[in-house]
């Protein structure tokens, strides 16, 4: 059954409007119309792609409100965009404001349409802890007609924090395995001025506090004095100025290279032996998905939805937050020994390939948006 799907997400954040869009591109491979319902052209929808229809919501900033009513104009194109195009249902990534906003579309649609909502984490472990808007994502999960969430740890936090009963799906995130694989970037590693007996590290990160990417400097600064080495930071965000600041104290600017923003994270990737991963909070932690892809392992911190993605001593390994010793421990144990960084590389790659494989992903979703139709 072809369906047409309406699909909205904050276009320019992170792992969320990312999976919302990879989501959107595979199902419209599947013959799914599917209508991007945002505030500007998702970021990874970077050219024309049959059965994709982008609807743009444009949100003016009226001189007599402080702030642009985003979400009312969000509510009103999605059921615009729903009686015009006939959609059977929204998809709709984070519980506040977009499943509210899909809720209010219904409201005032008098074409009949379903909602399914997708928690990402920032919308729950962030937002869940405010009283005031508890309520408002418990109303949103309890009107949306499904609710998944992107592990089984989010999913257990969610019904924790909200008190819900409404059931919650896990759905894993998943990459595109045609971008996402090992690429050969010899000339890469050069143009970096990384020689060819030297190890390199990576961490991606939006630099916010969670990241906690002082901890991934302070581990590399330990990791350095044991194995010839490389970080690379990729990334931009507020708390880059202090770990510029740091890794001047620790004296090891030669080693690190700071990129900022990339887009062609895969072939970075490529050319990385070991990913660190050390947030506080991460519902899922899709830039470790990402990583093992290219068949690169990693240390992660035992919290939230890690712990799902990374299986510590076989792909990776997983240490508690803060706990720098136990990350550098590790990292130097397995840069130290090819034959063992061999075998967590090919069971990174088959991870992907297996729980985390898109199209089962995506059929995943299939079946819930038949589900959700079928019910009266
Ligand atoms: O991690 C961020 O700061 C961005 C955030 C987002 O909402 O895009 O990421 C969340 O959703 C991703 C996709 O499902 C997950 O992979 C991230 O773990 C999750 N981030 C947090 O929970 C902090």
């Amino acid at each position: 059954m072809k369906l047409k799907i309406g699909i909205s997400c904050y276009p320019t954040v992170g792992g969320s409007g990312v999976i919302a869009t990879e989501l959107g591109k595979l199902l419209a491979e599947r013959g799914h119309e599917v209508h991007f319902i945002t505030s500007s052209i998702p970021f990874r929808l970077d050219r024309v792609y049959p059965n994709i229809y982008y609807h743009e919501v444009e949100v003016n900033q009226y001189s007599v409100f402080q702030y642009p009513p985003y979400d009312l104009t969000l509510a009103s194109k999605m059921a615009e965009v729903a009686k015009r195009q006939k959609l059977d249902l929204l998809h709709v990534h984070y519980a506040v404001p977009h499943a509210i906003c899909a809720i209010l579309a219904k409201q005032m649609s008098d074409h009949h349409f379903k909602i399914v909502t997708t928690l990402h984490g920032t919308d729950i472990t962030v937002l869940g802890y405010d009283p005031s808007l508890r309520e408002l994502i418990r109303f949103a999960m309890e009107q949306s007609d499904r609710v998944t969430a992107v592990s089984n740890d989010l999913a257990k936090q969610t019904h924790e924090l909200v008190h819900t009963k409404k059931p919650i799906d896990t759905v894993y995130n998943f990459i595109d395995e045609r971008i996402y694989k090992k690429s050969e970037v010899s000339g890469l590693r050069k143009h970096y001025g990384i020689g060819e007996d030297e190890k390199v590290l990576i961490h991606i990160s939006n630099f916010r506090g969670v990241k906690r990417v002082c901890d991934v400097v302070k581990s590399f600064a330990l990791i350095q004095k044991e194995v010839n080495s490389k970080l690379v930071l990729i990334g931009n965000g507020p708390e880059l100025t202090v770990v510029r600041e740091l890794v001047k104290e620790y004296q090891i600017e030669d080693y690190v290279l700071f990129l900022g923003n990339q887009k062609h994270i895969a072939e970075l990737l490529s050319m990385s032996d070991l990913k660190l991963l050390l947030s506080e909070k991460e519902s899922f932690g899709l830039v470790a998905l990402e990583a093992m892809a290219c068949g690169v392992p990693v240390i992660g911190t035992n919290i939230g939805g890690i712990p799902e993605v990374i299986t510590h001593g076989v792909n990776g390994y997983l240490c508690e937050v803060g706990d720098i010793e136990c990350v550098a421990n590790y990292a130097v144990k397995l840069l130290k020994d090819d034959q063992l960084h061999a075998q967590f590389a090919s069971s990174a790659e088959q991870s992907v390939q297996t729980t985390f494989y898109s199209h089962s992903i995506v059929e995943q979703y299939e079946a819930i948006y038949r589900d959700v139709i079928e019910e009266s």
